[in-house]
């Protein structure tokens, strides 16, 4: 029912814009589709698709066959297009076995591949998706390419290229340096890195890294979570990334994982070796990832795991519970007598993002505790009573107030991750089981070693 509202409101009010305003009932744009639209179509297809909404799929689906048009020329972010358009298409192939869904991933992921182009092959962060002319963010250090955005590649690119036939996506090409995400594990496994840390952003340039700040959360954040699901995905064959993602999460417990006063666990920022006590709210997704990675590992190490994720998760629940609202902060803190709440005014906002709940997700999926469910239905409520307008869902500046001040956007997130993630906690488990399906970071469901499950 909250999909099909968030649908309908997105079709009447802004059907081929990228994300709907709910309270001024129009379409917003935004600056890192470089010129495509329905972000929220193409994020939202594969949800309506689980939940059976028939109707409103179809009407997503002739929008892609009427009205998806790849032939445009302005600046895109290359992490945004993989994450939702083609994590998104290539979803909705595997699951439906539609032509039209494969043949625009195939041609959007050909348009993505001159950002490739660069002396070390690591991808610069912005691409003009007509003239493939590409270059770093400005706000990104020294022409530097970000962890999470580089690093956020290698699950769809592996089925783009399984899908095409053609190698130059993945790791198979004749020449090695033309293989797009080969290249970067290739360039990651060989830069040193400090105490064992990845560092965020690195230069395309020399292969260096920029700047020693390293987070789990936003700049980091799906670099790990690639590792472990490329393993995975792989059905466990890609050793490379089992032992990238064991070595880091190593790092990240030994100089990242702390304990606050009051008992609680977070994962730090580090700066430079100096620690931040700050997780944000993209942090919280990590939960979900140790949980799945533990399930991998065996003896103390696997029990440490588990431990770990259930304990980042209920952080993040607290996060959720200390506030009004009943809705986490965009980011929380642990200094200066603070526990799990945001100190900063600028940090008080949730943009219904999905994090929390995944984690939710998956630690229900793999402990069947009912606490996890309930945490998941105080979502539910909170986003019904502070989110949901007229016309849609809102996010909202100051989850510390119950009046409400709503920040007018409906994030294609919402749909593709937020919604899908609650149906699922609600689920039975073979519904996209964790053993046949891993979730890319827009939770875009790809198939383990490419096994259909239509066959
Ligand atoms: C999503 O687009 C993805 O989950 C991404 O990895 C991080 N940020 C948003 C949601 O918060």
């Amino acid at each position: 029912q909250m999909m099909k509202f968030a649908w309908d409101n997105y079709k009447q009010y802004a059907l081929g814009k990228n994300e709907l305003r709910p309270l001024t009932r129009n379409g917003h744009i935004g600056n890192m589709f470089g010129g495509l639209r329905g972000a929220t179509v193409i994020d939202a297809l594969d949800t309506l698709y689980i939940m059976e909404l028939e109707e409103e799929f179809q009407e997503a689906k002739q929008w892609v066959e009427r009205s998806f048009d790849l032939n445009v020329n302005g600046e895109a972010s290359l992490f945004e297009v993989n994450i939702r358009y083609i994590g998104g298409l290539l979803a909705t192939y595997y699951l439906t076995g539609e032509e039209v869904f494969k043949s625009k991933a195939l041609e959007l992921g050909e348009k993505l591949l001159p950002a490739f182009n660069t002396p070390t092959g690591i991808p610069r962060g912005v691409i003009n998706l007509g003239s493939g002319m590409s270059w770093s963010w400005g706000w990104a250090s020294a022409g530097s390419s970000i962890l999470a955005e580089f690093g956020t590649l290698h699950l769809e690119f592996l089925h783009l290229s399984e899908l095409s036939g053609n190698p130059v996506f993945a790791e198979k090409a004749s020449e090695p340096s033309l293989a797009a995400v080969g290249n970067i594990r290739r360039v990651l496994s060989r830069v040193e890195k400090p105490q064992g840390l990845y560092p965020n952003f690195l230069s395309p340039v020399t292969g260096s890294w920029v700047q020693h700040h390293v987070s789990i959360g936003g700049l980091g954040d799906s670099f790990y979570e690639y590792l472990i699901k490329s393993w995975l995905m792989s059905d466990k064959k890609d050793s490379e990334a089992k032992k990238m993602y064991d070595d880091a999460l190593e790092a990240i417990e030994k100089h990242l994982v702390k304990k606050s006063a009051g008992g609680l666990t977070y994962i730090a920022e580090w700066r430079g070796g100096i620690l931040d006590h700050k997780m944000g709210h993209l942090a919280c997704f990590s939960g979900g990832m140790i949980a799945l990675g533990a399930q991998h590992s065996t003896g103390d190490r696997r029990q440490r795991h588990m431990e770990l994720a259930a304990e980042i998760t209920s952080t993040c629940h607290e996060s959720y519970t200390r506030s009004d609202t009943k809705l986490g902060p965009e980011a929380f803190r642990f200094d200066a007598g603070s526990e799990a709440t945001a100190t900063r005014l600028s940090e008080r906002y949730y943009i219904l993002r999905p994090e929390v709940v995944e984690s939710y997700m998956y630690l229900w999926r793999l402990t069947h505790q009912p606490k996890y469910r309930h945490w998941g239905w105080e979502v539910v409520q909170a986003l019904e009573k502070h989110c949901r307008v007229e016309a849609g869902f809102s996010g909202i500046r100051d989850v510390y107030t119950t009046t409400p001040s709503h920040d007018n956007m409906q994030q294609s997130f919402f749909l593709a991750e937020t919604l899908k993630y609650l149906y699922l906690l609600f689920c039975e488990d073979d519904v996209l089981s964790l053993e046949d399906w891993v979730f890319n970071t827009e939770a875009h469901p790809l198939p383990i070693n490419h096994t259909d499950l239509r066959a």
